[in-house]
């Protein structure tokens, strides 16, 4: 039975991995750190802070803990600026569409986001009321893949772990979901390599995955 359902927020709502990508390929340019879209996908679902650390393993030489501090304040303040311009329509296609889906068939909706962004990005899209349930980056001890997140999320919900399922587009995210037993959808290509039974490449048929799932 499927009681729950848990989004992560960057590139499953929002395409606000697009704009990570910017700022942090940005930080890496001016630091002369080589960085590419294939190695974006190494950051998704981790935290601010680790993502640095994957970055800077291509550096040639080594930083100190100030300018780290410094590094993330400004990719940080990069990344804001992009999250300034979002709106209603920035919401990824199907979304608005299976949340109303899922709710009118009285499944609880959750959030679970290493974002410390993550209230300031819902807010921007106006979905600030919309969820039964949000964990974010500010909640968490341990960022995706450990499983805090989606278990601090089925916590609040009050269902069990194994009556969540997970929507992500990160290894880190499958992996943290995995780990909290919980069953998952992967959306986009950096999941394609991944184990799990259900890959797609947009919300368009979730439901059906979802009916599929309670079935089995
Ligand atoms: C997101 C992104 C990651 C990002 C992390 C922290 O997680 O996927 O790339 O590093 O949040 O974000 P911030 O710098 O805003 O705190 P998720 O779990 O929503 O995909
Ligand atoms: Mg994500």
């Amino acid at each position: 039975l499927v009681k729950a359902v848990i989004f992560d927020l960057d590139g499953v709502i929002v395409s606000t991995d697009e704009y990570h990508y910017r700022a942090w390929k940005h930080i890496a340019d001016d630091e002369s750190i080589y960085f590419d879209r294939e190695y974006n996908d190494r950051l998704r679902g981790v935290s601010r802070k680790e993502s640095l650390d994957i970055i800077l393993k291509n550096a040639n030489r080594s930083y100190t803990l100030r300018e780290k501090e410094e590094l993330l304040l400004r990719k940080n303040d990069l990344y804001r600026k992009y999250l300034e311009e979002l709106s209603h329509k920035d919401i990824l296609p199907y979304v608005v569409r299976t949340i109303k889906m899922l709710k009118e068939n009285g499944i609880k909706i959750a959030i679970g986001s290493s974002s410390k962004n993550a209230k300031f990005i819902l807010s921007k899209l106006g979905l600030d009321d919309t969820f039964d349930a949000i964990i974010d980056g500010t909640m968490i001890e341990k960022s995706k893949p450990d499983p805090e997140v989606f278990l601090s999320a089925s916590n609040l919900l009050q269902v069990n772990p194994n009556e969540c399922v997970v929507v992500e587009d990160a290894i880190a995210g499958v992996e943290s979901a995995q780990q909290a037993g919980m069953q998952v959808i992967g959306v986009g290509h950096a999941v394609i390599g991944t184990n799990i039974t259900y890959k797609v490449e947009n919300l368009r048929n979730i439901a059906e995955i979802i009916q599929e799932i309670t079935e089995n």
